[in-house]
């Protein structure tokens, strides 16, 4: 298994091979997935944490974290463009079925987590409606809810459908996962890394889990735990644990 370096933007940049730009304050699911996607490749990465940095922008042309950089290829800042690499330059078979009709059914799966409107977005919905609910006092402050409402669709008469789709997705991870160790049967593949990072929201964030998570916004990720946190089904917390506990990295590194 191959660890991740954190390096300069000056460094990242004159590198080749695989290039991370990830988030250095939150545990973003997004962005832990992608860590976890190349380490079970065991493809080395070298990882550059985001900031408001003009150069980095001009370097990414981003929108949002993650980016992820290979060798002289346009950067790739979508969920699936991102798999679809490190599918490649891992060993086949290693992280999607090898058989058409079962890697769709996995690749949809990872949508309904990763996608837009999926698991990962309608979290972030709930914390923003914790901020504007108690005028910033829980979720994110409101100046970083204001933010990002208008970016990911924020609407208070959306989060009844959130919380519902939420619970839809939870349901079909735990049918999918049955009684196997892991979704694919006896190894971990790319749901199993999609479906363990993105339950992250939904815990309860310790300092010993991540560290370097501030406690502004350990609390505001805590919104979203509070409320949606019971309706995790224990099958896939039992997952969650022996996914970081054996094949990411724990605790969490910002
Ligand atoms: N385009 C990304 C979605 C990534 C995403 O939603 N990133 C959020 C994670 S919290 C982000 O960077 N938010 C901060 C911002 O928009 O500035 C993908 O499909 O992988």
């Amino acid at each position: 298994m191959s660890s991740i370096e954190f390096v300069d933007l000056a460094t990242a940049r004159a590198s080749r091979g695989v290039r991370i730009v990830v988030s250095g304050f939150v545990p973003s699911p997004w962005s832990e997935a992608v860590k976890g996607l190349f380490r079970v490749q065991d493809v080395p990465v070298l990882a550059v944490r985001a900031s408001r940095d003009a150069e980095l922008a001009s370097w990414t042309h981003a929108q949002n974290v993650p980016s992820v950089f290979h060798d002289d290829e346009p950067p790739r800042t979508v969920w699936s463009q991102i798999l679809a690499l490190a599918v490649r330059l891992g060993a086949p078979g290693g992280l999607l079925p090898v058989d058409l009709e079962q890697r769709a059914a996995t690749v949809g799966m990872i949508h309904e987590i990763a996608g837009e409107d999926g698991l990962g977005w309608n979290q972030r919905l709930l914390m923003l409606d914790a901020s504007f609910t108690t005028d910033g006092a829980r979720g994110f402050a409101l100046p970083i809810a204001q933010y990002l409402a208008p970016k990911y669709g924020y609407a208070a008469d959306r989060i009844a459908g959130a919380r519902a789709r939420i619970v839809d997705v939870l349901l079909a991870l735990r049918k999918k996962l049955g009684s196997s160790e892991y979704f694919d049967g006896t190894r971990p593949g790319a749901l199993d890394i999609y479906c363990a990072t993105f339950l992250t929201p939904l815990t309860i964030i310790t300092d010993t889990d991540c560290p370097a998570l501030s406690p502004a916004l350990r609390q505001a990720f805590a919104t979203a735990a509070e409320a949606l946190g019971p309706d995790v089904p224990a099958e896939l917390l039992a997952h969650r644990k022996r996914m970081f506990e054996s094949h990411l990295a724990w605790p969490i590194q910002l």
